[in-house]
């Protein structure tokens, strides 16, 4: 049987109390912008040449940067739907009230529109990532930083769009995961991996390399058991640089995604609350599990709409193992520690 995204929400509606037709509608939206943007997606390296005369398209349109035109595709398009109070984006610095005072406006949703910058301009995967949250109760509806500042665990849908051999979508409504892939002949999104389920082991980890000499102790020992078949297997490497990307072939093909904490970026690099936390979301409904190093993502209570952290996301028995060497090097801290409160307690 075929099913379009469109069925599969409505479908969704009747399994889950939870999920309004509000919600449906407001994840219809994530469709239209992201054939939007695929399409010129799609035409990225068109833009130069075919755009050259006086900086407009074939269609007279004018150019953009992707990343601009995916952020305004996707603000026009969830801006039209009554039940959106607030978007936030990585491309803006403040949250958007859209509909001050109004009872309507029940979710807040917050993206990253084009993630993997790097990869744009070379014909790489990138993707969209989103996370919805409803509008929080006993909190000042006319201020959209209390809309969006709720811990990841309190998400009511996440999801994102990928643009690379083909055009995917994977959501959740806390159902499940399930990816649909566009079928251009006719513009559909059909499903295609339906209940998703992380492998409990796989075969790849994915992480920059390049910086291990600024990662915590625990992540070089951790990274060495998994390369030299401490851990049942040996694992192979690879790092696309759009976490989405990366995040999509660990979801389907099982193993583990790291971004610590480096000298550069001592918080980590990606963001909690567009990159993080939707994909945390979705690791967690499909069997996996997403940390900061130090609890989990979706336990977090963000503090500022761009906030950044280490993440660390994958199936069951990479995270369980990736645990035991985190909790390992917070034995040792504690025990040096003690150590040395000790002799200063002593000599002093
Ligand atoms: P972006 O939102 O500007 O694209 O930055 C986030 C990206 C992630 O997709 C990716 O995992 C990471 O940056 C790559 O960073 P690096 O180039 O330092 O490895
Ligand atoms: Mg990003």
């Amino acid at each position: 049987m075929v099913i379009s995204f469109q069925q599969h929400i409505v479908q969704e509606q009747n399994h889950l109390l939870g999920s309004s037709v509000e919600l449906q509608w407001l994840l219809s939206g994530i469709i239209l912008a992201s054939k939007l943007i695929q399409s010129q997606v799609r035409r990225a390296g068109l833009v130069d040449i075919l755009g050259a005369l006086e900086n407009t398209n074939v269609q007279g349109e004018i150019q953009q940067k992707l990343d601009v035109y995916a952020n305004e595709t996707l603000i026009t398009c969830f801006r039209q739907r009554a039940s959106v109070g607030v978007i936030a984006s990585e491309e803006n610095e403040h949250p958007i009230l859209l509909r001050r005072g109004s009872s309507d406006a029940q979710y807040a949703i917050i993206f990253d529109p084009l993630d993997g910058s790097s990869n744009i301009d070379v014909a790489v995967t990138i993707g969209t990532t989103f996370s919805i949250f409803c509008r929080p109760e006993n909190a000042d509806a006319d201020d959209p930083l209390q809309w969006v500042l709720q811990p990841g665990s309190k998400q009511v849908a996440a999801g994102y769009v990928i643009y690379g051999s083909s055009t995917v979508l994977v959501y959740s409504v806390g159902n499940g995961v399930h990816g649909f892939t566009l079928d251009p002949s006719i513009g559909t999104y059909i499903l295609t991996h339906e209940n998703i389920r992380m492998p409990e082991q796989g075969g790849y980890y994915s992480i920059n390399e390049s910086y291990v000499a600024k990662f915590p102790g625990h992540y070089v020992e951790y990274i060495n058991k998994l390369k030299s078949g401490a851990l049942g297997k040996s694992y192979s490497s690879r790092f696309i640089g759009s976490m989405v990307a990366d995040f999509h072939r660990t979801l389907l093909r099982g193993g583990i995604f790291l971004y610590p904490a480096t000298g550069d970026f001592p918080e980590g690099r990606l963001r909690l609350l567009y990159e993080a936390n939707p994909i945390a979301f979705l690791a967690e409904q499909a069997g996996g599990a997403a940390t900061n190093g130090e609890r989990r993502i979706l336990d977090i209570e963000p503090t500022h709409l761009h906030q950044r952290s280490s993440f660390v996301v994958g199936g069951k028995f990479e995270m369980e193992e990736f645990e035991r060497c985190a909790r390992e090097a917070r034995e040792k801290d504690d025990i040096l520690t003690n150590q040395k409160r000790s002799r200063v307690e002593y000599t002093g």
